[in-house]
C-alpha cells in the first residue's frame, strides 16, 4: 500500500510537471469579464462615464456623458467641435474604475479608431490604487497617422517616471475594425494586433490590479491641436471588450454578465475553490424585469445557488416592462436634515440636473425626504451619488410624512448610481435615511429619482 501510494504520487507529480511546463509559455485563458455592448444603454455596473474637463497634457476636450452611447451593439465615443465648460471640443471617456480591476490577464478589444489631426484615441489601464505611474497603454493612435499604433508601459515613482514603448505600422486602423490584445503575466507583457505579437516587455512589470479606460482625447501636447483638415464629428467604435484570466488547477472562475440589470455574487472572490456554493442575485434596471438564468444555471429562481466544481458562466436575462414606471419625482418638493452650505440645497435633488447636488453636514444620521404631492404606487428609486456616498442607509416611505416604513436597507452601499427596484409600495413620501457615511464628508447626491405610477382605481 505504501509503495503504491509512493508510485502514484510520483506519477502524479511527473504528470503535473509535464502538463504544467508548457503553460508558462502558452497560458490557457478563461473568459472572465466582457461587454459586447448589446444593451440599450451603457451598463453602469461595468463602466463609469467621465463628466469633467480633466487637466492633463493640455488636452482640449470636455469629457461629456452625451458623447458616449451604444449603437448597433457597439460602444460609440464621439468627438465634436462644441465649446463646453471652457473647452473647445466635447469627447468621451469610459473606465471600469471602482467596478472592475484585475492583476494579470488578457485584455482585448475590437475597435475602429477615429482619425484626423489632434484626435487621440486610446485603450489603456491604470492602477486601482490611484497611483501614477504605473500605466499600461494597450493602444494609442494619433489621428494624423492612422496606420501607426503606440504600445507603452510607464513605471517608476512620481516624479521619477519612466516609460518605454514601441510603434507598430500596419493598415489604416481608422478604416475598419481591428483586434487589439494585451497579455500580462507576472514575468512578461505582450501586445497583439490582429493576432500577431507586436511588442513584448520583460522588465518593470507592474504587480497590482489595474482598471480599463477607453477614450478619445482632442488636442494636447502629444497630438497637437486639430487643424482645418480635421473632420468633426469623429467616432471611436468599440465592438467588444473582454478580459481573460489564466487557468489554474482546481480553481474556478465565475463569469457572469447581464444587460439591463446586474448580478451580485456572494461570496465574491476572484477565484473559487472546488465545491463552494455561491449565491447569485439578479437585480433588474428600472423599467426591466428578471425573466430567468441562462448558461450554467437554469430556471427562474432568484436568488439562486451555483456550485463551483468547474468554471461557471451565468447570464441573467431581463426584459423591458410593457408598461414601465414613469419618473414621478420631477416636481417633488424636498426637505433635508441639514446642509453643508446654502447652495447645496435639497431642491437640487429633484431638479433633473446631474451637476447640482445636495450635501449634508459631516455627521450621522442625515436624511432627505421627497414629497411626491400625492400617493403613488412606487416601483423604484434611483440614487445618483456624488463621491461622498453612504455605506449604510435605509429607504423609507410614508403616507403622512410622520409614520415611516423601511422598504429597503443597504449596509454595503458602493456609491455612484444605485437603483432600488421592485418596491411595489403605495406612499406619498420617500425618504433616504443615511445611517453611516462612507467618507469623512456628508451625504452628497446629484439626484434622487422616484419611479412609479398612479395607484389602480384612482
Ligand atoms: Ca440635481
Amino acid at each position: 500500500m505504501r509503495i503504491k501510494l509512493k508510485l502514484t504520487f510520483g506519477f502524479l507529480l511527473a504528470a503535473a510537471l509535464f502538463v504544467a511546463a508548457p503553460c508558462f509559455s502558452e497560458p490557457e485563458w478563461v473568459l472572465l469579464w466582457e461587454d459586447q455592448f448589446n444593451g440599450r444603454e451603457l451598463d453602469e455596473a461595468r463602466w463609469r462615464v467621465e463628466d469633467a474637463a480633466l487637466i492633463k497634457n493640455n488636452e482640449q476636450q470636455y469629457y461629456s456623458p452625451e458623447e458616449v452611447y451604444l449603437e448597433n451593439a457597439m460602444l460609440v465615443i464621439r468627438s465634436q467641435k462644441i465649446a463646453r465648460n471652457g473647452r473647445q471640443y466635447t469627447s468621451g471617456l469610459v473606465e471600469t474604475a471602482g467596478k472592475f480591476s484585475r492583476k494579470y490577464g488578457r485584455f482585448e478589444a475590437r475597435a475602429r479608431l477615429p482619425r484626423g489631426k489632434g484626435i487621440w484615441p486610446a485603450f489603456w489601464m491604470l492602477p486601482e490604487s490611484g497611483d501614477w505611474p504605473p500605466e499600461i497603454d494597450i493602444f494609442e493612435l494619433l489621428g494624423h497617422a492612422p496606420s501607426t499604433i503606440y504600445m507603452t508601459c510607464h513605471w517608476g515613482t512620481w516624479p521619477d517616471k519612466k516609460h518605454k514603448g514601441r510603434m507598430f505600422t500596419g493598415p489604416d486602423f481608422t478604416a475598419g475594425f481591428h483586434d487589439f490584445a494585451l497579455e500580462w503575466e507576472p514575468h512578461e507583457i505582450r501586445w497583439y494586433i490582429d493576432g500577431q505579437m507586436a511588442h513584448r516587455v520583460r522588465e518593470n512589470i507592474p504587480h497590482e490590479p489595474f482598471y480599463l479606460i477607453l477614450n478619445t482625447a482632442v488636442g494636447g501636447n502629444w497630438p497637437g491641436s486639430p487643424s482645418s483638415t480635421t473632420v468633426f464629428p469623429q467616432y471611436f467604435y468599440i465592438d467588444y471588450v473582454r478580459v481573460y484570466a489564466q487557468e489554474f488547477p482546481n480553481a474556478w472562475y465565475l463569469i457572469h454578465s447581464a444587460d439591463n440589470g446586474r448580478i451580485t455574487a456572494s461570496p465574491l472572490l476572484d477565484v473559487y475553490p472546488s465545491g463552494m456554493q455561491v449565491t447569485l442575485t439578479a437585480d433588474p434596471a428600472i423599467g426591466y424585469e428578471f425573466v430567468g438564468w441562462s448558461g450554467d444555471v437554469g430556471g427562474g429562481e432568484n436568488p439562486t445557488v451555483v456550485k463551483m466544481d468547474r468554471h461557471k458562466k451565468v447570464e441573467a436575462i431581463f426584459r423591458g416592462l410593457s408598461n414601465p414606471p414613469a419618473l414621478i419625482s420631477g416636481n417633488a418638493s424636498v426637505t433635508v436634515s441639514s446642509l453643508e452650505s446654502a447652495e447645496l440645497a435639497g431642491a437640487n435633488l429633484t431638479d433633473g440636473n446631474l451637476r447640482t447636488r445636495w450635501s449634508s453636514r459631516f455627521a450621522d444620521p442625515q436624511w432627505a425626504c421627497i414629497d411626491l404631492g400625492q400617493e403613488y404606487l412606487i416601483d423604484a428609486v434611483r440614487l445618483e451619488w456624488e463621491a461622498a456616498y453612504a455605506r449604510n442607509y435605509e429607504l423609507q416611505v410614508s403616507q403622512d410624512g410622520k409614520t415611516w416604513n423601511t422598504v429597503r436597507a443597504n449596509n454595503s452601499g458602493w456609491g455612484q448610481t444605485e437603483e432600488i427596484t421592485g418596491l411595489n409600495t403605495i406612499a406619498r413620501y420617500v425618504q433616504l435615511y443615511g445611517i453611516e457615511r462612507a467618507t469623512e464628508f456628508g451625504y452628497s447626491l446629484w439626484e434622487i429619482e422616484v419611479f412609479g405610477r398612479e395607484p389602480e382605481g384612482r
